[in-house]
């Protein structure tokens, strides 16, 4: 999978995208990241990227043309393009799976009070929220949503991650774990987890996901998403 990034940050994505499971994709071949840097495409001397809105206003806005020339000269023809805002419809793990099936796509980062308009008309075509909170910039939410879409890969995860994460995807919050020690600081693992009777743990393990489900997130009992199975 390729994922093209647009941001005037690209030092951000340096860490988190270089760690662990991305880290290992990467290194792999699942996953070919390229971040590019808007500055570069700036033509002016110096290096101009936002500007002040039409008709008055606090903040600064991200120019057309570095957007547009980064997308022309760096990005393949076609290919889909994300922004992340808090004006785009709110992140789901079914639009992270369908992210996940495509070949490629990018993500443009606004900044400021974000970007002109003619670049999402003509560029954008998709607007991704990752919640109702208003951060500095859409770096971060291009990290989660980068996250989020390349542990779907083939192969990137193992087995067991792949057969878990189904849990969530069908809309029931996950059960409590447990490690040894069987006691600690006077706190006891539940005994039918250490019964060895798989039928019982199976059923007490439906039974906590369902309760949290229903306490934390009545929104998510409410779907259903399961069909009955599960
Ligand atoms: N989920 N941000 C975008 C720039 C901006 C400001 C105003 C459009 C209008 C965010 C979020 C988020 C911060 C990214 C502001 N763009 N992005 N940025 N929540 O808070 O995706």
């Amino acid at each position: 999978m390729r994922i093209d990034i647009l941001t005037l940050f690209p030092e951000m994505f340096t860490g988190p995208l270089s760690e662990s499971m991305i880290k290992r994709a990467r290194e792999r071949g699942l996953l070919d990241l390229r971040v590019h840097d808007i500055r570069d495409y700036t033509r002016d001397k110096h290096r101009t990227a936002d500007d002040r809105p039409f008709g008055g206003g606090p903040g600064m806005v991200l120019k057309p043309e570095p957007i547009f020339e980064c997308v022309e000269a760096a990005v393949p023809k076609g290919t889909p393009l994300v922004y992340m805002t808090p004006q785009g419809r709110p992140l789901t793990q079914a639009k992270v799976a369908e992210l996940a099936a495509r070949e490629s796509f990018a993500v443009l980062c606004g900044h400021y009070e974000g970007v002109d308009e003619r670049v999402r008309e003509a560029l954008v075509t998709e607007e991704i929220s990752i919640g109702d909170y208003v951060l500095t910039g859409g770096e971060l939410p291009a990290m989660v949503l980068v996250d989020a879409v390349v542990r779907l890969v083939p192969g990137v995860l193992g087995d067991e991650e792949s057969a878990r994460q189904e849990s969530f995807a069908g809309g029931v919050l996950d059960c409590p774990h447990y490690t040894r020690p069987e006691v600690y600081r006077g706190m006891a693992v539940p005994d039918v987890l250490l019964s060895g009777h798989h039928g019982e743990i199976a059923r007490w393990r439906r039974e906590q996901a369902e309760a949290r489900t229903r306490e934390r997130r009545p929104d998510l009992a409410d779907q259903d998403l399961t069909n009955g199975h599960s």
